[in-house]
């Protein structure tokens, strides 16, 4: 952007100024004598002055429009740091760094003082995040909803190879970027009974008398989208209790007994739950899902009628996005909302209902899907379970009086499961209660239709929809990598920054210009060179920035297979070691992933990477041909190291089970190549960048639901069908890789044999063969580079801008 000089010198001398004044008068603190903590929070504070201007503006002109609201209710948003994203998104980052270096302050180094927002464990909580900035970037009227945990996702340390989790603290030094809004208060209930009622009238009502109440409180974060335009709310709830202290039982002598209820109350926001979706939730988990569904909806009511005569507009004013099951309570609450403290009438409440509700889908896993015990839902919320029974009722009834009669097909759609303990089906009952109901990539969203909700989608034909996942740019290119947008920019001009979706294309040409190549190249070799020092620092292990980074970074799961990926690690040290002369292609095999608490084989396998590492990385006769590293606390601001370094990106979940995956599309557009499976949006990613510039193998979901029919499970035959696989196996059941406890991972293989779930076995030599042919090309380095640089240039529709513009225009219609 070119500007006057003179307008930048005073837009610098501004900041420098507002700075200088909030670390004195909101940090109280004197320049001569600030901790690099103290710059942090005067400069966040400034940059956060600037948003309050735009967020006010913005507010104003939506209530004056009466634009419609969306708002986008999730139990994650993992969000990570906000200083380079706020001053980027306002164009401010060049000005406050050269505003701070007058004052003899390195905002590089003060970056890093910034906590990671962890209230995520994943994907989902990521792109709950993504969503929010593009929603903010494109325009949407939109408030996030979701729980201002005073923990967030556990830090993961590694002892002895193993992964212990430890308390994480990201508001041990306050906040700067929230406002706490102590008149934004609701009361929440739980428990009790229902009467029923005849009022004046003569009609029957219901009566929650509940026998506890909470309260929720409301801290507002502002997000601001690409050039300042648009600012949003993440209003995020905190539980109080409703007295802080019982003061009879204090008197009384009962001092513990005093507090305790304050603990039960506050404990709703204490922590985020650390499993991903490999274990069902429990009592907690479901006060925090209505905890939060029944304060966002009251806000949210509440926020209508100051604009609008009556809630009978509703669904024209207002769309509400369900991020998964966790806040599909939602359906069971608003009808509670509408009927019981509105008055409504139960089919006009229904109408609304549906109008308003919309669900995302985001996996397919059996163990994920939430269900809840029908005694522990009558226990908490009896209300809701009535409303449950009676949705359900008015649903069974519809279908017979269709002449729909047959029991399978009933017990399929039913709210109830009836065989595993009577339980309710929250997927269940987010599909009947929205109008769109959709999956996050194109083969997901298909086999939602012919898996889960088969029955379901027959009855309801148009409600499932795809909307395919994605990312958005400004942290995931511009801020993360901010080099190779300089030489985009460079190329392709600066309108790239405001239409990367229309114009990354241009690149294309420039994949076949030598010099650009080798300009990508040499650009990719310094975050490696920065990654390396990282590695250095947190695991003490040397490695080459010229070798191949080969990247997998996530949850660790075995739907994921990082165990292919050591597997095919062991296989390729092994080969070294046969043939030491041969050509091999220098590698380094990052990991990186925390591991539900729970989740034993996943823990496991994180402690087979750091066996294999040891063993690997000291045996001389690799001499260094051969890395592997498994990087510590996985987390937003690593995956921003990370990505840019990284020369090829593993994306090889079976196929069928990675509902979209993210990661794939980050690595894409910084220029790696991905060596994947045909699952998730990999598939899409295929038909964007070619066949030929990615390395798909493996097993199709077709073909893994075939050989799940011929209940073929079992390894045997792939094992004996392949000598290296043989190999592979002998030797981590043998204790090669763990001489101190030589059975550690006899189980782990012996299981992996006689019933291999997610197929790593079918697929192990499939995988053997696309990673030599990752070898070929990156022996051409024309090829590989042509590659890379065609992979960045054909990802843009990757970007969470196309895919919120179609949310707005297919789901909300709230594009104005
Ligand atoms: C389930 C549970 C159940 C028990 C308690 C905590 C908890 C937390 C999360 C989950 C569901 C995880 C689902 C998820 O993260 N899915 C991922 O969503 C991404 C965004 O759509 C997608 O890219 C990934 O493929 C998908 O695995």
């Amino acid at each position: 952007m070119s500007q006057e000089p003179l307008v930048r010198d005073a837009e610098v001398a501004d900041f420098r100024a507002a700075v200088l004044a909030k670390l004195t008068y909101a940090v109280g603190k004197d320049p001569d004598h600030a901790f690099d903590h103290d710059w942090f929070e005067a400069i966040a504070l400034a940059a956060r002055d600037h948003m309050v201007e735009h967020w006010m503006d913005h507010t104003r002109q939506i209530y004056r429009k009466g634009q419609k609201r969306v708002y986008y209710l999730s139990l994650e948003f993992l969000i990570g740091r906000l200083l380079y994203d706020s001053l980027s998104n306002l164009g401010l980052l060049d000005i406050a760094r050269e505003a701070l270096t007058d004052l003899g302050v390195d905002l590089e180094r003060i970056r890093l003082l910034e906590p990671d927002a962890a209230l995520g464990n994943g994907g989902l909580g990521r792109l709950a995040a993504c969503f929010m900035e593009s929603m903010s970037t494109l325009g949407v009227a939109a408030h996030g909803y979701g729980i201002r945990y005073e923990h967030g996702l556990f830090r993961q340390a590694i002892v002895d190879g193993w992964q212990q989790e430890q308390t994480e603290n990201w508001l041990n030094f306050g906040n700067p970027w929230e406002f706490e809004r102590p008149e934004v208060i609701y009361p929440i209930s739980f428990g009790g009974h229902v009467e029923t009622v005849t009022d004046s009238e003569g009609q029957q009502k219901q009566v929650w008398w509940p026998s506890e109440t909470v309260r929720a409180i409301a801290y507002d974060t502002p997000v601001v989208g690409w050039r300042g335009s648009s600012v949003n709310t993440l209003r995020l709830w905190r539980a109080r209790a409703i007295e802080d202290l019982h003061l009879e039982r204090f008197n009384a002598g009962d001092h513990l007994g005093a507090v305790a209820e304050v603990a039960r109350a506050e404990s709703i926001s204490r922590v985020l739950y650390p499993a991903d979706s490999t274990e069902a939730g429990q009592e907690l988990r479901l006060r925090q899902e209505y905890f939060f569904v029944s304060a966002s909806l009251h806000d949210l009511l509440r926020r209508h009628l100051n604009g609008n005569d009556s809630l009978l507009n509703l669904a024209d004013k207002a769309a509400i996005q369900l991020n998964d099951t966790h806040p599909s309570i939602a359906v069971a609450e608003l009808m509670r909302q509408l009927v019981d403290e509105y008055g409504l009438a139960w089919d006009t409440a229904w109408e609304i209902t549906v109008n308003t509700l919309a669900y995302t889908n985001h996996t397919l896993l059996p163990e994920a899907l939430e269900t809840w015990p029908v005694g522990l839902m009558e226990r908490m919320l009896p209300r809701h379970m009535q409303i449950i029974y009676l949705i359900n009722a008015y649903h069974i009834d519809s279908l017979r009086a269709k002449g729909q009669h047959d029991v399978d097909v009933l017990r399929a759609v039913s709210l109830i499961e009836e065989d595993n303990g009577r339980r309710v089906r929250m997927g269940n009952l987010a599909f009947l209660g929205s109008h769109s109901v959709n999956g996050v990539s194109g083969l997901h969203t298909q086999l939602m239709r012919s898996t889960v909700f088969s029955e379901l989608h027959k009855l309801y034909p148009d409600r499932i929809n795809n909307k395919t996942n994605g990312i958005t740019f400004r942290r995931w290119l511009y801020q993360s990598n901010s080099e190779l947008t300089a030489m985009l920019v460079d190329k392709l001009g600066p309108e790239l920054l405001d239409n990367p979706e229309g114009l990354l294309k241009n690149l294309e040409p420039f994949a076949e210009q030598p010099e650009f190549r080798r300009a990508f190249a040499a650009q990719r070799l310094n975050s490696k060179k920065a990654l390396a020092r990282i590695i250095h620092e947190r695991v003490g292990v040397t490695v080459n920035p010229e070798a191949m980074f080969d990247v997998q970074v996530k949850r660790i799961h075995e739907y994921k297979r990082q165990l292919l990926n050591l597997m095919h690690t062991v296989a390729l040290y092994q080969a070294i070691r046969a043939e030491p002369e041969t050509d091999w292609v220098p590698r380094v095999k990052i990991f990186a992933g925390k591991a539900a608490a729970s989740y034993h084989q996943a823990k496991l396998i994180i402690k087979l990477a750091n066996d294999i590492a040891r063993v690997v990385n000291n045996d001389p006769t690799v001499r260094g041909l051969l890395k592997v590293v498994f990087l510590p606390n996985y987390n937003v601001s690593l995956a921003e190291s990370i990505i840019p370094a990284a020369d090829l990106s593993e994306q090889i979940s079976t196929a069928g089970y990675e509902a979209s995956g993210t990661s794939n599309m980050k690595f894409g557009l910084n220029g790696a190549l991905t060596i994947g499976t045909l699952d998730g949006a990999n598939v899409e990613m295929c038909d964007f960048l070619g066949k030929e510039n990615m390395f798909i193998f493996g097993m199709t979901a077709a073909q893994v639901e075939e050989r799940k029919h011929a209940g073929g499970f079992s390894a045997y035959g792939d094992v004996a069908a392949s000598h290296r696989l043989n190999d592979v196996l002998q030797a981590i059941r043998g204790g090669v890789f763990s001489p101190d406890d030589p059975s550690r991972y006899a189980g782990l293989i012996d299981s992996l044999t006689s019933y291999d779930r997610f197929l790593l076995c079918a697929d192990f030599d499939a995988y053997w063969d696309a990673q030599r042919k990752v070898e070929d090309t990156w022996h051409d380095a024309d090829k590989w580079w042509r590659m890379a640089v065609l992979n960045t240039a054909r990802m843009g529709w990757f970007s969470s801008d196309r895919t919120i513009r179609e949310y707005a225009q297919d789901i909300w219609q709230a594009l104005e």
